[in-house]
């Protein structure tokens, strides 16, 4: 199996660092979907990573589904989670898609043709995502192959470097220890966040 994308994108690492922390074996191809359009899209034609390329030529995308698929085919366990779990997989991959929403937004349109209103919804959507997820991931049993841990900890590593100065670090105490945490372990240290 081959995962295409770039380990910048949070929901490339996700998958990367779910399958390698259950020992699943993969080949990571880091191509872009925006410098290596036209290269991406012979993978798959729609240009979404992280795409999984199956050895039968089978072309997976969207990370849960990647994820879902896989764990069907009894290769990972990622979805043994309670309610409370389920809840917080659900604020975070909400937090991923308002921050990639924002980072589009500022970083591929002109300022001047930026929408004001949007931003700031999509600011606000994110802040109301943190919180929700501060509040609840005091209580949550912290495990290093868990799905919620694995995410969040991605999702929070991206928001540092993507949204500088949006999002308030000094109010996720318990959202910062956790990644932390996950960021300290072989896997992700394996799988990195890339520095300029
Ligand atoms: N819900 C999708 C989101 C994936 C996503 O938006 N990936 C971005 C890279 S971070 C992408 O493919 N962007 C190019 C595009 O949307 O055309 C998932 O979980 O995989």
């Amino acid at each position: 199996m081959k995962l295409y994308g770039m380990l910048d994108s949070p929901f490339v690492r996700r998958v990367a660092i779910s399958l390698a922390s259950q020992q699943v074996d993969f080949e990571l191809i880091q191509l872009s979907v925006f410098s290596t359009f036209e290269q991406f899209s012979q993978i798959n034609p729609v240009v979404k990573a992280p795409t999984l390329l199956l050895d039968d030529g089978t072309y997976l995308m969207d990370s849960t589904l990647i994820l879902q698929y896989l764990e069907h085919q009894q290769k990972l366990n990622c979805f043994a989670l309670s309610a409370q779990g389920y809840q917080l997989l659900g604020l975070t991959l909400v937090l991923a898609e308002k921050a990639v929403q924002y980072v589009y937004e500022t970083q591929l349109r002109a300022e001047e043709l930026q929408n004001p209103a949007w931003k700031q919804r999509v600011l606000l959507q994110a802040e109301k995502a943190c919180q929700a997820i501060e509040q609840q991931i005091q209580g949550y049993p912290f495990h290093p192959a868990d799905q919620v841990c694995i995410s969040l900890a991605i999702v929070w590593t991206f928001i540092q470097n993507k949204l500088t100065g949006l999002i308030s670090q000094e109010s996720y105490p318990f959202i910062i220890k956790l990644q932390q945490q996950m960021e300290h372990t072989d896997v992700f240290q394996r799988y990195a966040y890339p520095q300029d």
